[in-house]
């Protein structure tokens, strides 16, 4: 008897990962490119469970059940291909490539494509939840052929995170669904972030709260609609003291937020499906400008601001409703790009499956995800959330504070680009007629794109530079 399942990599979440699998009782094979990850392991964890660690990746192979299982945990990019490189010529017909980590989906596509030319199947897996959900128990999301899926179903929903004895880990769909659901909930994560930090921003420099007064704002908020991983992880986070001076922590923290590239590629790809996901695409560019601290600091002396002002009455109240009916549009958002890369690449994704394996393990995790399962369940093919009755009803009865909210980030001069881009989204969405009429005249002057009418089937052209008359397109 070998190992039912392999881990090769193991950095923070390939260690954990590894871990959750031999506490759950399945013997797992242990592997990194250097050996000293996999001695820690070994001495510091080594009785939670049947390891068997292997020094070459040769061993490792080999101490493998068949079909062999093997977890790839190491860093997205070339490494991945590297490592596959290196598993191709020891593995046999039938093996499992489980590709753990953030890979970008095109990648996943090509990997699993190369990788079915020699018999092996390939299952690009999302997994979120950081280091503490790959030990208790993260959110997984399998990408790849249903079949290969069938072998690890077992492992993979017993080492997931169970909410109402649900596990949170389901077969996506083929091909780079898995990675691509991955990229969204980043995505998604990256657009709620925003949010929290705009709430933040406006608690502090229009409200004039310290941090451990929003600490104990958002602790009440984590009690209502907006209880979740990361409004309770804000309390925390704005809640602690920097021991060295004292202060809050958040503000001895440098305000340039970094990224790896998730947020980038879900807006990039948003771009290409032609899906407006304004939340998560100015989630991005916040942090963009973010890091661009040198210019800020000379932009403070030169530009001026409004004149100073207070924030209205029952404003903290307001910034609670117009996070959550904010929130609504980001998330209404994201799972529109889901269903239209769906679509577009032939996946048959369900969106209530997703909703159901986001409500635990995962960074995203939310109460909020049980009402989008319902929303789903009402309606499998709802376009868009927005058109939910619970989540209408949500962002119609937050729509005067949310209003009140963007209006007072902009006469104080608080920046609000994720509040106001879902607000505007919102207008935009909830009208049946907008002014693209006159984008469609403009582009008809001076291209002769022609348009089409309200009132007639067709494409028409007006002859601008000759008599104004219509024409034909047809
Ligand atoms: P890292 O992303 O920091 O990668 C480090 C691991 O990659 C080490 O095991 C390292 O081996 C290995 N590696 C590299 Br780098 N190049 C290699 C190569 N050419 N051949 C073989 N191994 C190579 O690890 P992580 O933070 O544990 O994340 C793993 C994956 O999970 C990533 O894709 C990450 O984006 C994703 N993820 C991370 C989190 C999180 O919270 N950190 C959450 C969700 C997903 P070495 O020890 O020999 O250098």
């Amino acid at each position: 008897m070998g190992s039912e399942i392999g881990v090769t990599g193991l950095a923070v979440m390939g260690q954990n990962l590894a871990r959750n699998i031999a506490r759950r009782g399945f013997p797992v094979a242990v592997h990194n490119r250097s050996e000293s990850r996999t001695k820690h392991l070994i001495e510091q964890h080594g009785d939670e469970g049947d390891f068997t660690p292997a020094t070459t990746i040769e061993e490792f192979v080999a101490a493998l059940d068949r079909p062999r299982r093997i977890v790839v945990m190491v860093k997205a990019g070339k490494p991945v291909d590297a490592v596959i490189g290196e598993l191709v010529p020891l593995l046999d017909k039938g093996d499992i490539i489980i590709d753990g980590g953030n890979s970008y989906f095109e990648d996943t596509r090509r990997r699993g494509a190369e990788l079915a030319e020699h018999g092996l199947h390939f299952l690009g897996t999302g997994v979120s939840g950081g280091e503490e959900g790959a030990l208790l128990g993260p959110s997984i999301m399998p990408g790849g052929p249903k079949d290969a899926y069938e072998p690890v179903e077992a492992i993979l929903t017993t080492i997931a995170a169970q909410v109402d004895g649900t596990p949170c880990c389901a077969h996506i769909g083929p091909d780079g669904a898995g990675h691509y659901v991955k990229m969204a909930h980043n995505g998604i994560e990256y657009a709620d972030m925003q949010l929290i930090a705009e709430a933040y921003d406006l608690l502090t420099s229009a409200a004039g709260l310290s941090a451990p007064e929003i600490a104990q704002t958002f602790e009440q908020w984590n009690e209502g609609d907006l209880e979740s991983f990361l409004i309770e992880i804000t309390s925390k986070v704005l809640g602690h003291t920097d021991a060295a001076t004292g202060k809050p922590l958040v503000d001895v923290i440098l305000d340039q937020a970094e990224q790896k590239g998730t947020g980038r590629w879900t807006a990039q790809s948003a771009l290409e499906l032609g899906v407006p996901v304004t939340a998560i695409t100015e989630a991005v560019y916040a942090r963009a400008l973010s890091s661009r601290k040198d210019q800020r600091v000379r932009a403070s002396k030169i530009l001026p601001g409004p004149a100073a002002g207070t924030a209205p009455e029952g404003f903290v109240d307001a910034v609670r409703d117009a996070l959550y009916a904010s929130k609504v549009v980001a998330y209404a958002q994201g799972f529109e790009q889901m269903r239209a890369a769906s679509e577009e690449y032939d996946w048959n994704v369900d969106p209530g499956t997703l909703a159901t394996i986001w409500r635990g393990g995962c960074i995203i995790r939310a109460r909020f995800l049980d009402r989008i399962k319902e929303a789903y369940e009402r309606s499998p093919e709802l376009p868009n959330l927005l058109l939910d009755d619970y989540f209408s009803d949500a962002v119609a009865n937050a729509q005067g504070a949310w209003r009140k909210v963007v209006r007072t980030a902009v006469d104080l001069g608080v920046p609000t680009p994720a509040f106001s881009a879902s607000l505007a989204y919102y207008d935009g969405f909830r009208r049946e007629r907008g002014p693209a009429s006159l984008i469609q005249g403009l582009r008809d002057y001076f291209g002769a794109h022609t348009y089409r009418r309200v009132d007639r089937d067709g494409a028409f052209h007006t002859l601008w530079s000759e008599d104004g008359s219509e024409v034909s397109a047809d």
